[in-house]
Formats: C-alpha cells, structure tokens, sequence
C-alpha cells in the first residue's frame, strides 16, 4: 500500500524549503541500498518486512544477481515530523569504484549527502574518495555507522569495546574531514594571498587584506561528525533500527530528570553517571566507570540481542513489556531470531525515523545554496565569477532565491540520461480510472447510446450494450471516437515502431531555479557554450520566437516533453516542476548525450563538468556474431554511450569498434547492456585490449645476472649485440652518444636528433598539466592564425609560469641547461608526456614565447617547415618502435637542423630530378611515406601543413618537402629510440583488500601470480581484519577479483582502481651477451620474459611481424629441484 499519492508529492514539491535532496554514498557492500529500503519502507512503497530483502533501488537483474548497485537512481519520499512535512528525493548510488562516475552524477543535483560506514570495516577507500566527491561539490554530509549488529552477533564485542570501536572509527572519519577541510581552507587562504599581491594598491588605496583568514579562525565546528552536533546516527539496517543520541536523550531526561541539554552534550563522550547524585561526571574523576554511551544505550541493545539469540523467552518479554512495544504473534513465534530482532528494534528505534529526522534537521534545502557553490558551478576551467558578464553573473540571486515565480529564469542541470523501457512510461502504462472520469465516460457512453437508438432503432439495444461494456474495460480503444480530439492524438504514440525503439531515455535532472512545464521552449546548452558568444551575435533585448534566434554555437533550442517523478523503478507524469527538485525529462534524446544545462536564459552558463574519478582503462574490440548486423551494433553501442556517463566508444584507425569502460564489472555491465537493451545482437568481445606506453631508459649498470657491467669482460658473445638487432640503415650516421643524423630523401635537409629519457618526477608533472598544457597550444594556434583572441587570464597565465616552474626544478644539470625554455612541442596529440626541445641554433622556437619570439629572415626561413618536424615528432611519439604503443617521458632534442639553400627557394623540376638521382634511396623514401600515411588519422596535422604551404610547394619526385620532412623526423625519432635501452611501461591499478588473517596467505599467493606487489598491510583495530595495499598490472587483472573472492571464499574482495604507469624493468630485446648470462639463463635465454611477452601479444594483436624463435632442439626438461 503506498500511503502517499502522487498529488501529496506535487504539493510537497511546492515548498521549497521542506524539500532535501539527498544522496546514500559509501564504499561497496557497506548497507546503502538495504538502508533505503528501510526508508523506503516508512512510506509503504514496499512492505517492512521485505526491507532489505529485496533492495527495491537495485531494479536491474544483474544488480540484484550480483548483490551489488551499477547506477544512481532516485525515489521521492514523504516524512513528518512535529507539524511539518518534507519531502525527501532519495538518490541510491553504487559504491563499487567501477560506477564512482555514477555517484559523481548524483552528488551534482543534492544538496546534502548520507556517508554510510560499515561499522566494522570502518573508513575504507571509496568512503574517502566519496568524502572528497562531496566537498568538491560543496555538499553537506551526515554520518550513518551502519550494522552495529555485526559488533554484537560476528565481533562478540562487549559495548565498552564497541564504544571504543565507534570512536575510532569517528576519529577516523573526523581526521579525513580535517585533511580535506584544511587543505581547501589553505588553497583559499592562497588564492586570496596572490589576489591580493595583483592588487595591492588599488584605486582607492583602502582595500586591505584580511590576513586572518588563517586556519585558526575558521569555525569548522560545524564540519565535523560527532553524535552531539546530531549528524551522527548508529543504525543496523538489516535488522531495521538506528538511532541517533537526541532519541535517548530525550527519553532519559524524563526518566532520570537531567536536562536533555545536559544530556545531548554528555551522552557520548568520556562522561558517567552518578545515579545516586544524579550527576552526571567527567570519567576521569572516576576509573573504571562505563560512559553513559555505554550504560545508557549500548547494553540496553546488547541485552535484548543476548536475549533474542539465547531465546530467552521471559527476558524478551520483559523488555517488550518495558518497551511498551506490541509485537505480533506471528513474529513472536518465528524461529529465526533475526525477525524477533526486527519486529522488537524496528518499533523500539525506527531507523527510518532516526535518519530523515537527522536529515531534515542537519541537511540544508535547496534555499541554502551557498554562493560558493553557485560561483563554482558557474565558472567552468580557470574563469573567476567576476570575470562573467554582467546579465551571467545576475543570475547567482536566481540560484540562492530558487524562486518559482513566473519572471524567474528556468535552470535545469541534467547529469545522467538513463534508459528505460517505453512500456515504463507512464503514458503507456494503464492507468486506473479516477471516479470522474469514470462518470464523464459514462455518461459518453450513454449519449452514444442513445443516438445510436435513435439512428437505428432495431439492433441498437445489443449494440449498445456491448459498447458499454467494452468501454469500462478497454477503455483506449474507444477513446479516438470520443469527443476529445487531443486524447486522440496521444494514443498512437505509446505504438513502438521498431524493436530497437523499446529504450527511451530519460534526463536524470534537478531544477535550479524557475519551474519546469511541461511544453516549455527551453535553450540546451553544450558544455563548450559560452554565454559571451551568445551576447556578442545576438542583439540585446531579441525578442522574436527562439526558433529565429541566429545559430549559436553549442546552444540548441528544444521543448520540455515530458516531466517525470522518479520513484524507483516506476516513474510517474508530471505537469510541472517547481524548483529545488529532482525530475525525469523525456524527450531530450536528440539534444543531450550524457549531461547538459537547460536553461531559459541564454546568458547563463553552462555549468562546469561532472567530476569523475575513475579513469576508463578497460578495453575491448566488439563485433557482431553475423557481419550483417553491424548496422544494429553501431546503433547499439551510440545508445550504450548516451546511456552510461563513463564509458567511451571508439572506432579505431583499424575499423575496430572499441568499448573503453572503468573496469571489469563495468565492461560486464555494458556489455549485457549491449546484448540485451540497445543492440538486441549476438557480439563477439575481442580479449580485452591492455594499453602499454613505449619508454627508453638510462643504460643499466648491472646484467640480468647482477654483474656490474663493463668490468668483466665479454667472453661468450652468444648473440649479437643489441645496436646490431635494431639495424639502423645504412646512410644515417649514429654517433657513439646516440645521436641519429639523417637525410631526407631529395638531400635537401638533415636533423639530427637524440633521445633522452625524462626523469620521472618531469613526466608526472607532464601528465598531470596536460589540460594546461592543451590550452596553451590552443592559444598558440590561434595567435599563429591571427585570430583575435581574448587576453589569456590572469590565473591561466599564473598556471602557465608555475608548470614551467616545477619543470624547471626538475630539469637541472648540465645536461638540461637551457631545456625548459627550449621546448618546442608536447606530444603525441601535442598535449602527451613527451618533449621536443629545439637546440637549432639557427631557429628558436618555444612553447613559452609563441611563434613570434625571435623572428629574423633566417627564423622565418625555417618556421615555414617548423611544423613538419613537429608533425613528424607527433607521430613518432604516437606509435613507438616496439610494438606501436604512444610514448612516455621521452625528451627528443632537434640538436641541429641543416636546410639547404634550394629547399628555400623551391627546388626546379631539374633539380629535384638530379637530387632524386643522387638520393639513389627512393625506396626507402616512398615506404616511409606510405607508412606516415596510415598513421594520419591519429593525428590531422600532417595534411594541414601541407595544404598551409600551397604558395609554393617544392615537390620532387619523393613528394612535397614537407611530406618528406615529416617522415624524416619521425624516422629520426624511431632511430634515436632504437639506440636507447628501450622499456614497455604498464598501466597499473591500485587495489585495496581487506581480509582476515586466516586467508591472508592465500591473498598474497594470488596477488604475486599475477606480478603484484604489496605496498602496505596494516591491522584494523580491533578487529582481524588486514588491509593489503597493492599494485597490480592492468595486465594481469582480469579475472583477479573472482580469483581471489574464490581461493577466499568470498571473504576478501579487491577493488582495483588505476593509478599509475610503471616501467617494466625486464628488456624485451633482451638476449644474454656475457658468459655469466648464458651459464644462467641457457643459450636460448627461454625463461619468462615479461616485457617480450607483452610486446609480442601486442604486435600479434596489431598484425605486426614478430620475432619468434621456432624451439629446433629443445633443451631437456628438468625441474628445478632436480637442478639443485
Ligand atoms: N549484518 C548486517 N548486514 C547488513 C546491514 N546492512 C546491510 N547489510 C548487508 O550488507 C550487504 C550489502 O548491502 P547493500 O545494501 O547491498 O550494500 P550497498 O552499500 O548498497 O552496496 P553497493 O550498492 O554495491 O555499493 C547485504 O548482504 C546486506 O544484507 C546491517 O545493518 N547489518
Ligand atoms: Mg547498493
């Protein structure tokens, strides 16, 4: 029985500032969906009995098979308390790190968050990183420390040591708190510091800076979780209570006759009672006293779990009857004392009522939105607030009055769109009739009735009968004859046309402002929109209809279809939404792909992105069981990709179609997804595609066999060397430091070019700042275009001299003397960890200065063929040597760079045919050109610079000069690679278990099969729990977690999280060269090569030749043992 209606959730929806919009987030497993069962349940959408059972947000199969959330999804509930009325829009999210970019677009659209912590597992990885996702949106959090009953009935804890264990576990949570707290508070205090240094004097002379905006003074009373504030409550929500300290202190107030101030304040916390007194006293004064914590609350529920387990049938009645509690017989009864437990607590401390009062009280509604939040959502990238026009920055009042009068602008942010099934909708669900509908339908029927009578007087009465009674039935059909054209028009549309049309998708939304109608022209705006675009094309004060509005770009203009109530798996229609609540929108389709920002105004901005913390890393080539259905598959996987926030599609140069997901579970996820939803196809699913990086890395100083090299000799040459393997062409000159000089084809030009590895420190900070680092190119590009771009801000440019700052600290020593200021380009896709550092004396060119740093004739001589060579070096960094994998912290240095006189002035047919003559190396030259050819999807520079030169090109028989000057330096590239120890990197994860220590041995065995390494294992307190940090190659992660959740019995579980790229240590062309190597390894040096392995699998993958040595004579097989 649901026991409000739909129109109690309408009237709810008008007072603003009864309404919260509140998200459950945790780490998996820790009770999320089980506890919004329980809230669910306080309102009759589902029966108490089955909460937590039957975990009504996870609607899906495979969500409910699995026993774990996949998405965020949203249900609307109603809670009283005293005289007021809220209305609670619950959002369940996934705490499984595959899905955190679905918790990232919960936290977006609410206002206040529930962290729930699993009472004996305490502060695990995802809580922490859920905390952060709440502060960086600015929302505020209460506490929930879930399934204490785990403390009781698994632990045994006595309540001394479960006190002690909740404030652990407190302080746990509190220092987290703190380190975010203080890290903002300090980046704030910073930010006002630099402020203050570019205005120092202003105008007036008068502004002056508050320097006490320190750490010291700022009230972060309010931020911490302490059971006295009340953001805190115990619950278990398996067994259906929860309570927070005000419930007891209010019963015992009247009980003892303690003030309920007095004991808001001391029942938690190191404080005992003296009854006799009635005092209540600091524990210090008196060891060995139980806190009142302890006596007051936490035995009374140890001894009803005592007497429940001990089925204590006269004890159990005592403190129902107690209590006052009325239990039923059939509970009473009941064998299992799980039930009993249930039926007592779940009377004597409602959870739901423990939680939505907490919620209600310490959770803000949608009028307390902070300016802060406003400004931070409405300046995207390094913009201030004070630096949006005027008419944007009006627009904050409308974000904090949340106003829904009819002047207010409309604000909508949507940050998922969801599929569902059409049969879901609520215009294609029968729907009962109301009591006047029923009447009006009647009385249709009777006046159809009586014409029909009148008409034909002889077969009316049967007929009319029978058209009555089909009415009340079916009362669709009939409706296209009525009276009500309109109705008409809706019926046709529930008609699916198509079997691929089942899924419509719905807009996951919240209303910042304005009231949303349904049929309402609204403006989608791209993430990309800028709303000082829309103000310069279009005239102030346009007031024709929108459609005429001139095109703007990344704006559309669309109408508000249809307006839902998300409520679980149902969803139900709309008229309007007032402001401050979360809604479903149809019909966005054709104009959102995953999220957007709908708006009435056309000067407001659109809101920064969703910040997600996974990385897509996973990927699989998918194809079509039958190649005739590649038309269904493409469509498919479009759906897939408008349907989940995280996952990318990708069709690679290859023709590949490629599914990029964050994990396993996900890659699961979307791919059921693809079979059963969107595509409806049988697909093959390629192994999953592991990406590696291509390195090089300083000569080693010891062998394989730990051998300082160069002081033993090498007596057993086995195989030839290295340099020779590579086989650098005749023609280029290698020097013994490894520079590479080489020619292009016509002779015209020659570069020569090292490879240096970066430190490590230098490719991090690469890594981190290549969003800086693609602005900064973008600039360039639009300076060398001569387009009129704005003045780069202040805070960019800030950015700007930091990076090269920390770039600088980095690169110190004689041999990086000058380097920073020497960096040509980054690349590949000119943002990537690599560098081109330019020591052409002839020709500066930085990325600090922009093109226009030093420009004689010479200069510019060379800048027309400038960006050859930094397009050759975009490739060259895109597709390594090894096995055709992008590079990582390489520094290629352009140490010279000769242009022969006629390459300038445009080579004559003669005499290009004369040099192509003395080239006598045309072969080579064509093959690289091919081969630069099929690397050009990647990277569209190449035929850009072509065309740029169209003046005057100076073509030979090897084709345009700049053509050859790409492929030279991507040459050039390769070669300088090629003489360096060259290294495969791996992607890795971090991955955090938790296991007892009875299993712990079997965690570290599955984890060093699989080349892991543990970082850390700490002891949780009080418990047996380990916590095991470890990396692990992505490589070797598959299948890992059901590894381990089998070999443990389902006891520990890993979560894997990506993290970093590491360098395999091991050489792939590693062959034994030394005597000491060969008694070792054995002639054929056949003992695992990781990195060779990898390398091969990857080129076999890609269709490249590998070098496989085919066994002729196999050595005898032996053990090792046996050897010994
Ligand atoms: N003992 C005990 N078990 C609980 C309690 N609450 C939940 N559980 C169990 O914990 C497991 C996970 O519960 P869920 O509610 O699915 O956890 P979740 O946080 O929603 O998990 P994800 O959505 O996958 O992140 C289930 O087996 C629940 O029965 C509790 O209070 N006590
Ligand atoms: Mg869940």
């Amino acid at each position: 029985m649901v026991l409000n209606g739909i129109d109690k959730m309408i009237q709810l929806q008008k007072n603003t500032a009864n309404i919260r919009n509140i998200c459950v987030l945790a780490h998996v497993d820790h009770g999320k969906t089980t506890l919004a069962d329980c809230l669910i349940s306080s309102n009759g959408i589902i029966s108490s009995r089955l909460a937590g059972k039957l975990r009504y947000m996870d609607s899906r199969e495979d969500e409910q098979v699995r026993g774990i959330t996949m998405k965020s999804s949203a249900i609307s509930l109603h809670y009283a308390e005293g005289n007021e009325e809220y209305l609670i829009n619950l959002i369940d999210s996934p705490g499984h790190v595959d899905f955190s970019s679905e918790v990232s677009t919960a936290v977006r659209i609410c206002d206040g968050c529930i962290i729930v912590v699993d009472a004996v597992e305490g502060v695990c990885p995802q809580t922490q990183a859920v905390l952060r996702q709440a502060w960086l949106e600015n929302i505020r959090p209460v506490l929930v420390i879930n399934k204490i009953d785990r403390l009781i009935v698994e632990l045994k804890f006595t309540p001394q040591e479960a006190y002690s264990h909740l404030k652990n576990i407190l302080e746990q949570i509190n220092a987290l708190t703190g380190t975010l707290f203080t890290s903002k508070v300090l980046e704030e205090r910073a930010e006002r510091e630099t402020e203050s240094q570019l205005k120092p004097q202003s105008e007036q002379g008068d502004q002056v800076y508050d320097w006490s905006t320190g750490l010291e003074d700022v009230d972060d009373s309010q931020l911490y979780f302490s059971p006295e504030q009340g953001n805190v409550v115990f619950t278990s929500a398996i067994d259906g209570w929860g309570f927070g300290i005000e419930h007891f202190a209010r019963i015992y107030s009247q009980k003892i006759g303690i003030k309920k101030e007095v004991l808001l304040k001391t029942l938690w916390g190191d404080y005992y009672i003296n009854m006799k007194a009635k005092k209540i006293m600091k524990a210090d004064q008196a060891k060995g006293k139980k806190p009142l914590f302890v006596q007051l609350i936490l035995e009374n529920i140890w001894s009803l779990y005592d007497a429940v387990l001990k089925k204590d049938k006269e004890k159990i009645d005592k403190i129902v009857t107690s209590l006052g509690l009325k239990i039923g017989a059939r509970e009473a009864r009941h064998s299992d004392p799980k039930v009993q437990v249930n039926a007592i607590c779940s009377q004597w401390l409602p959870i739901s009522h423990a939680v939505l009062s907490m919620v209600c009280q310490k959770l803000p509604s949608p009028l307390d939105m902070t300016s802060e939040r406003v400004e931070k959502l409405m300046c995207t990238g390094s913009q201030t607030f004070e630096s949006l026009p005027l008419e944007t920055q009006a627009l904050k009042a409308a974000f904090m009055k949340c106003g829904s009068e009819d002047t207010a602008p409309v604000i909508i942010f949507v940050s998922k769109m969801f599929a569902v099934d059409v049969k879901v909708l609520p215009q294609n669900k029968p729907r009962p009739l109301t009591q006047e509908e029923m009447a009006q339908r009647r009385e249709r029927a009777r006046q159809r009735h009586a014409e029909k009578l009148a008409a034909a007087q002889g077969q009316a009465p049967q007929a009319s009968t029978q058209d009555g009674g089909a009415l009340e039935t079916s009362p669709q059909r009939e409706e296209p004859r009525g009276d009500e054209p309109d109705m008409t028009s809706v019926s046709p549309q529930p008609v699916p046309q198509e079997d691929s049309s089942q899924e419509a998708f719905i807009a996951f939304a919240r209303v910042f402002s304005g009231i949303a109608r349904r049929g309402k022209k609204i403006f989608v705006l791209g993430p990309k929109y800028s709303p000082v675009d829309f103000l310069q094309r279009v005239p102030l004060g346009f007031s024709a209809p929108l459609e005429d509005l001139p095109p703007v770009p990344h704006m559309a203009c669309c109408t508000l279809e249809n307006l839902y109530l998300l409520m679980g798996r149902e969803l139900e229609d709309l008229e309007e939404v007032p402001p401050g609540n979360v809604l479903g929108i149809g019909g966005l389709q054709d104009f959102v792909l995953k999220s957007a920002t709908l708006c009435s105004v056309p000067s407001c901005p659109p809101f920064i992105p969703l910040n997600f913390e996974a990385t897509p890393i996973v990927r699989v080539a998918v194809e079509p069981k039958h190649p005739s259905e590649m038309p269904q598959l493409v469509k498919g996987m479009k759906l897939l990709n408008q349907a989940d926030p995280c996952v990318q599609i990708l069709i690679q140069e290859t023709g590949e179609h490629v599914l990029v997901t964050a994990g396993e579970v996900h890659l699961q996820r979307c791919l059921d997804d693809l079979r059963e939803r969107f595509a409806k196809i049988h697909i093959s699913v390629s192994e999953p595609i592991i990406p590696f990086r291509e390195t090089i890395t300083k000569p080693p100083k010891v062998d394989m066999v730990n051998e300082e090299i160069g002081r033993q000799q090498k007596v057993a040459v086995i195989h030839q060397t290295k340099e020779e393997q590579s086989k650098i062409p005749e023609g280029i000159q290698v020097d013994s430091d490894g520079l590479i000089t080489i020619p292009t084809p016509n002779k015209l030009a020659t570069l020569s070019v090292r490879a240096i590895p970066l430190p490590e420190e230098v490719t991090r900070i690469l890594e981190e700042n290549s969003d800086l680092i693609r602005s900064m190119e973008l600039l360039t590009s639009s300076l060398n275009e001569g387009r009129n771009t704005q003045a780069i801000h202040q805070k960019t440019q800030e950015k700007i001299w930091e990076f090269k700052g920390k770039l600088e600290q980095h690169l110190t020593g004689r041999k990086w003397r000058n380097t920073v200021d020497q960096i040509w380009s980054f690349g590949p896709r000119k943002c990537g960890p690599n560098i081109l550092v330019s020591r052409s004396e002839d020709f500066q060119n930085s990325v600090w200065s922009g093109p226009a740093g030093r420009e004689s004739k010479e200069a510019s001589r060379f800048r027309d063929f400038g960006n050859s060579i930094v397009s050759g070096f975009q490739l060259a960094t895109l597709s390594g040597p090894m096995c055709e994998e992008p590079l990582m912290g390489v520094c290629f240095v352009l140490e010279k760079w000769e242009l022969n006189k006629c390459a300038e002035q445009g080579a004559s047919d003669k005499q290009s045919q004369g040099q192509c003559d003395l080239a006598g190396e045309g072969q080579g030259g064509c093959h690289i050109e091919d081969e630069n050819q099929e690397q050009q999807d990647g990277c569209p520079e190449p035929s850009e610079v072509t065309s740029q030169k169209g003046d005057s090109p100076i073509t030979d028989c090897y084709g345009p000069f700049s053509g050859q000057l790409i492929a030279t330096m991507k040459e050039a590239c390769r070669y300088a690679l090629q003489v360096k120890p060259q290294r495969l990197m791996a992607a890795m994860y971090t991955c955090d278990i938790m296991a007892t220590s009875d299993v712990l041995g079997r965690v570290y065995a599955v984890l060093s099969k699989r080349e892991g390494r543990v970082l850390q294992e700490e002891m949780k307190e009080g418990t047996d729990m380990f916590i095991i940090k470890a990396v692990l190659p992505v490589a070797e992660s598959f299948g890992f977690a059901d590894e381990i959740r089998k070999r443990t019995s389902g006891l520990a579980s890993p979560q894997l999280v990506f993290s970093h790229w590491e360098v395999i240590p091991s050489d792939p062309f590693w062959v034994p060269t030394t005597e000491e190597e060969y008694l070792h390894f054995g002639e054929k040096a056949d003992s695992e090569n990781q990195a060779r392995k990898y390398m091969n699998a990857v080129r076999k993958r890609k269709g490249l030749y590998v070098e496989e040595k085919i066994v002729e004579h196999a050595e005898k097989q032996r053990t090792l043992s046996k050897n010994k």
